[in-house]
């Protein structure tokens, strides 16, 4: 059972807070506990504005990539953009493709194929590059560990500028210029954009160098979706050029975004982030990982309604293909994880197999985990070598426990929560080995695991529209900025209380100060049982959220987990 950790407060910053923006200490707490500290930062968090854009000049070397560009434009050469399979390198390809179109380049795009070209720049293009005299090349999402293609491209005369966003040791010697904040010594203060938004900072620098309004807002679009789809952290500038980006695309003037909306069915309006990433981003990422990704920046940058809805039809056909595959994938591995559950120190799942797409054993492993609550890799063998995939639930740091394997891996990288590896078929009994050892050894190190993070702890009473119209202006909500979870402790559990729809509960609750409430726990009937709480006492960790229904607006309190701190005494007296 997890613990629930409240954010600890400085009591100064909540007085603050509370006093300086005119709301409640509860409110104070959520927004102080964002890491906010004073009004003027709280103001911000409130109206992300253009005007909160670092320079694009703090980076180091956009002088360079700036001139680089200029000087092409004004010889009338062509210009190549290297974008990536993924949904942030095809919104960031588009972005470049359709800023540097309306300066008058001659531009084109190029985007990998996934499976011909594997990760990075592919290197295909420099022959190809070298043959039509390119004027230069300009990367997105990729290129930082490229230096042999770029060197290539260099020694042919043909000059490389990155722009990407990967973890990086060195600068790529041969470039002409190196946009990339996570270099060290890099001077550009922000260090989580995703690679559209790099690439959109190349058109701010070119855009102020210039001197001229290239309305870039237009573009923001394609930069929110590009970011969500990267999972980077929504703070700093990412929350400026989200919550932009989605009232720019909440205008549906984009064709390509358009047919997507409608083929996923999202509403026109009033979308959360969150709605986004299991609508939109999931289309413009299935091509990348099934075939090719070249026809969603044709999606993204046509201004024709006919092609784009002709693409997006065949994006639909393409995301059910990946559908299927995922659930070709996620049914296998649950059938073996069934089997291994229950084995004594059993702390990880790693199957494979050369049944599997290396496409989809990333979203695979995604769900395996989170039902079974287990670090979980999936590896596709193709040829005497496996691509895996791994997520963990929390608290286990995925790279971390890469690392410690290492010796067993071709190549890997990531994150906490996420990673992939390449491994030698014979390695990967040995590679099994290792990781439940290394991942044992941390569960037994730490209990992170069992710990979440709540926000506030509130009274029923507390739990309003006001409150709820407060949290949501703290949206978008996504890593780095999750949506707030409040604790409310001591609550009686009514006889009311009852299941509804299949496996649902809704809890009548009340507290010490008479309220009582009706709230939902949905897949609840999982956990709990009606009648093993009613005349107990529970606390609850839960979302509070705008309910509409039938044209009337409530507020409701969705239950994610819930901890009993009574039995009810008729189970006490059986126990007896
Ligand atoms: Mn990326």
């Amino acid at each position: 059972m997890s613990s629930w950790l409240v954010r600890p407060v400085d009591s100064g910053i909540l007085a603050t807070l509370s006093e300086g923006l005119g709301i409640s200490t509860t409110a104070a707490r959520i927004i102080a506990s964002r890491g906010v500290s004073t009004v003027d930062e709280a103001r911000q968090f409130f109206s992300p504005a253009l005007d909160q854009l670092h320079d694009p000049f703090l980076f180091r070397e956009m002088g360079e990539a700036v001139k680089a560009v200029r000087e092409v434009i004004s010889a009338g050469k062509r210009i190549l953009v290297h974008g990536d399979y993924d949904a942030d390198g095809v919104c960031g390809a588009s972005i470049l493709y359709e800023g540097l179109l309306s300066l008058g380049a001659d531009v084109h795009f190029f985007v990998p194929n996934r499976k011909k070209d594997g990760y990075g720049m592919a290197r295909r293009i420099s022959e190809r590059s070298l043959k039509v005299g390119l004027g230069l090349v300009i990367t997105v999402d990729c290129g930082s560990s490229d230096g042999d293609i770029v060197k290539e491209l260099a020694d042919g005369g043909i000059p490389v500028i990155i722009t990407d966003h990967h973890e990086i040791g060195e600068r790529v010697p041969d470039a002409k210029a190196f946009i990339n904040a996570k270099l060290e010594g890099e001077t550009y203060p922000f260090t989580e954009l995703s690679g559209a938004g790099v690439a959109f900072k190349l058109l701010q620098g070119i855009e102020k160098d210039m001197g001229i309004d290239m309305n870039l807002g237009r573009l923001l679009d394609l930069v929110a979706v590009g970011t969500l789809g990267d999972y980077v952290p929504l703070i700093d500038e990412n929350r400026a050029l989200v919550t932009l980006g989605m009232i720019e695309l909440a205008k549906w003037e984009r064709p390509g975004f358009a047919a997507l909306r409608k083929t996923s069915k999202l509403v026109a309006s009033g979308f959360t982030a969150r709605q986004i990433c299991f609508t939109i981003v999931p289309r413009v990422n299935a091509p990348g990982r099934i075939s090719s990704a070249r026809e969603v920046v044709e999606l993204l940058t046509t201004s024709d309604e006919e092609k784009a809805a002709t693409i997006a039809k065949e994006i639909e056909n393409i995301n059910d293909k990946r559908k299927a595959l995922c659930t070709q994938v996620t049914k296998d591995a649950c059938e073996y994880a069934d089997i291994l559950i229950n084995k004594e120190n059993q702390n990880v799942f790693v199957f494979s197999t050369d049944r599997w797409d290396e496409g989809v054993v990333g979203i695979g492993a995604a769900r395996v985990s989170e039902s079974y609550g287990i670090p979980t890799a999936l590896i596709a063998e193709h040829d005497g070598i496996g691509k895996g995939s791994v997520r963990s639930p929390g608290g286990i740091n995925v790279r971390d426990m890469l690392q410690k394997c290492s010796r067993y891996l071709i190549a890997f990288g990531g994150h906490r929560e996420a990673g992939g590896f390449s491994i030698k078929k014979e390695d990967i009994n040995s590679f099994i080995k290792c990781f439940n050892k290394a991942v044992g050894e941390a569960v037994a190190d730490s209990d992170v695991h069992t710990n979440i993070h709540a926000d506030v702890e509130v009274l029923l009473a507390e739990c309003d529209l006001a409150l709820i119209s407060f949290i949501e202006q703290l949206a978008p909500f996504g890593p780095g900025n999750a949506e707030p979870l409040v604790v409310i402790r001591n609550l009686d559990v009514n006889e009311k209380t009852r299941i509804v729809g299949r496996k649902h509960l809704r809890l009548a609750v009340s507290d010490v100060h008479e309220t009582k409430l009706e709230i939902i726990g949905f897949s609840q009937l999982e956990n709990w049982e009606p009648l093993n709480l009613i005349g107990g006492k529970i606390e609850v960790l839960a979302h509070l959220r705008r309910n509409v229904w039938k044209d009337k607006e409530e507020a409701q309190i969705q239950v994610t987990e819930i901890h009993q701190t009574e039995k009810p005494a008729a189970a006490l007296q059986d126990q007896s």
